[in-house]
């Protein structure tokens, strides 16, 4: 195991750096953070001519970042020592900061060592000189030591803050008074408010759709099969307290057969302009439903006719593509599954096709949109109440022994979910536009806004399993990591067994390879080592933000989480507008942003994109990237190679991390690249390419 571990590292090492950038190489201003991802080790009192680093390396596996059920990170830990005196044996440990737990990462070979997954939230890191490699705790003869960029969190000096001191409690002059009466966000339970926070407000005017009586309630999701030719009136329209596809929330489940084409005569009876964008599908650029660029904005009683062709199997979905951040956020999404005879699945006794989304209610209901520019323009607007197909408290019966298998969409404006039924097995088959090479077992799923999984659940024991999300969420204000729980549902699980011919058990056992996909990918992995044709920055930019937000953010920059999980500023996070935040896609070469940014990819081409998100940007926190009309696959992570990889067309690139990606430039057009966090949308990060 040693020899071979240290074989990967060497073998990671040798790739060219310009190729793989990993967060311990020396620094380049598009590389992947080296404060986040990298330790520098110190040496100990008394040792000299000693240095070394720790790299935090992706761990590899279906999702962009690594995480156990329960939601802390998990790394590759990959130590490079040089100085070392020859005589002792030499083991790199890793303790939590309270010193409870200590994990042995391995012994120092050959200046180097790499670990197995370490899933801690906070951690020091060990290397000392030891008698034996086989020591099970550090001796006392300590040489170098350093600390996990976690550790940096800390509480800032609350009573300078809560009495206003060093002018920063008071009010930010004009730009923060609310424009309407808003009323109060819900606080997570147990995080402290500072009154500076408590008292901001945002700057635009409060909306939400009427509520009336004589408005029909939504109705819930109805399955729809449409055959080739078919045409589908669909409708967005006003519900109580929100908007609706065919009066139904999600709208319409669409069940379509690979290689078939329908035609949606859409009308629009909102207040508001609308198109609709049919996600994940490489359909006919003039139907792909993007204002501006493929067609014009639907006007209030107008309408448009969409043809959409279903070139691949998969799960997808459709949804409005104007504001994103109130249309979709008030219930304008459904899903569409496109089936096909040739997807070998391993076998599963049922199916469940779930759209998952968070909606943020206060005490009075559903706390108001931002009319003029989006409300929570910093985070994204996470919710506090979780909806499984519109609805709360999702519910399943299933008998002992049976494998379900999940379609997940995550339609939540900015919620990243960390998604387990904890107690039962669980493996991932696909991903948003296609089967992985080979199917995974996994703890937790992790989904970004906008991406698709399909898993397969196997429950064997009888009870109830809790469907959850489950995050380590950040207390800013006292410097520590704190558990959530989200429950999104429950299945009971009878005692009875599924029948004989009925239990597929040994098929969920095994791990099957896509025998077609490794052949259809395999061309692809020799672009890892080529350089990438273009680049991408995500960042930020900040005006007239209130004063206490300013200094909070400023000191919360020491240290940001990988994805962040919840929304633990909630004032501050509300308070900020779009008027405030800009978010920007930013081509290097050309120094051009968002809507300025059109790029030509030749049309059959393969073309890899680097994707880098900016560690030293005001607030630096995840994106889910989407590209409209074509397809790609991630190639690497911070320099780590993606093993097992699959189609996709939206992924999670964590804070501070550098994920390239490979495009199949295959659908002519001008397509749309975005951010899936709908403020983030909202707030102008977006681009166009053309392929032609
Ligand atoms: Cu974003």
């Amino acid at each position: 195991m040693r020899r071979g571990a240290r074989a990967l590292a060497l073998a990671l090492i040798a790739v060219p750096a310009a190729a793989q950038q990993r967060p311990c190489d020396p620094q380049v201003p598009l590389g992947p953070s080296h404060d986040l991802y990298c330790i520098e080790l110190i040496p100990a009192p008394g040792v000299t001519g000693v240095s070394g680093r720790v790299e935090l390396s992706h761990q590899n596996g279906p999702f962009t970042i690594g995480v156990t059920g329960d939601g802390r990170s998990l790394y590759t830990l990959i130590g490079v020592v040089a100085g070392l005196p020859r005589g002792p044996r030499y083991v790199a440990w890793a303790m939590s900061p309270q010193m409870d737990t200590v994990i042995k990462l391995g012994e120092v070979r050959d200046g180097g060592f790499v670990s197995h997954a370490l899933a801690l939230n906070k951690f020091v890191v060990l290397i000392s000189a030891e008698r034996s490699a086989s020591a099970r705790v550090p001796s006392r003869r300590l040489i170098l030591r350093g600390q996990s960029p976690s550790t940096r969190l800390f509480p800032p000096d609350l009573l300078t803050f809560s009495a206003g001191g060093g002018g920063i409690g008071g009010q930010g002059g004009d730009h923060d008074h609310a424009a309407g009466d808003w009323p109060m966000v819900p606080m997570p339970e147990g995080l402290t408010m500072l009154p500076a926070e408590m008292a901001l407000r945002p700057a635009v005017t409060p909306y939400l759709p009427p509520t009336g009586d004589r408005l029909p309630s939504a109705g819930r999701s109805e399955r729809l099969r449409l055959a080739h030719g078919d045409t589908l009136r669909l409708e967005a329209g006003v519900v109580r307290g929100g908007y609706a596809f065919n009066g139904q929330q999600p709208g319409p489940l669409l069940e379509v057969t690979r290689g078939s084409e329908v035609v949606v005569a859409f009308t629009n009876h909102l207040p508001d302009s609308t198109a609709i964008h049919w996600h994940g599908i490489r359909l006919d650029n003039a139907s792909d439903g993007v204002p501006g660029l493929t067609q014009p904005p639907i006007p209030p009683g107008g309408a448009f006719t969409y043809r959409v062709r279903f070139p691949d199997a998969g799960i997808y979905w459709y949804h409005a593509h104007v504001r994103e951040d109130i249309q979709q956020e008030l219930g304008l999404y459904g899903n569409l599954l496109v089936r096909t005879a040739d997807t070998a699945w391993t076998p599963a006794n049922r199916e469940e096709i779930l759209m998952l989304d968070d909606v943020l209610v206060g005490d009075s209901g559903p706390i108001p949109l931002g009319r003029e520019s989006p409300t929570h323009a910093l985070m994204g607007r996470f919710g506090n109440v979780f909806l499984v197909n519109g609805q709360r408290g999702y519910r399943l019966a299933v008998r002992r022994g049976e494998v379900v298998r999940f379609y997940l969409t995550n339609a939540a404006n900015a919620r990243t979910m960390n998604l387990s039924f904890p107690g039962a097995h669980m493996k991932v088959v696909a991903a948003d536009a296609g089967p992985f090479l080979q199917e995974a077992s996994v703890e937790s799923v992790v989904i970004a806004p906008a991406e698709r999984y399909v898993v397969h659940v196997r429950f064997d024991r009888p009870g109830r399993v809790a469907f959850v999300n489950q995050v380590q969420a950040l207390d800013h204000l006292f410097g520590r990591f704190f558990p959530e729980v989200d429950t999104l549902g429950i299945v009971e699980v009878a005692p009875e067994r599924v029948g004989g011919a009925r239990d597929f058990a040994t098929g969920f056992a095994a791990l099957q390879r896509d025998t077609a996909m490794t052949r259809e990918l395999s061309a692809y992995q020799g672009y890892l080592t080529e350089a990438p044709a273009k680049t991408l920055l995500l960042t930020l930019e900040t005006r007239d933000l209130p004063p206490v937000t300013e200094r909070l953010m400023q000191l919360d920059s020491v240290f940001f989480q990988s994805v962040e999980w919840s929304g633990t500023m909630p004032m501050m996070n509300w308070a900020s507008t779009g008027r405030q935040v800009r978010w920007i896609l930013r081509d290097p070469e050309t120094g051009r942003e968002n809507m300025d940014i059109d790029w030509r990819l030749p049309r059959g081409t393969s073309v890899k994109i680097r994707l880098v998100n900016e560690r030293r940007a005001f607030h630096g926190m995840q994106h889910p990237i989407h590209l409209h009309g074509q397809r790609f696959i991630v190639l690497a992570v911070n320099g780590t190679p993606t093993g097992n990889l699959a189609w996709k067309d939206t992924v999670l690139v964590p804070a501070g991390s550098v994920v390239d990606i490979l495009i199949d430039s295959s659908n002519p057009g001008h397509w749309m690249l975005h951010c899936h966090i709908a403020e983030h949308l909202s707030a102008g990060m977006m681009m166009h390419l053309t392929v032609n």
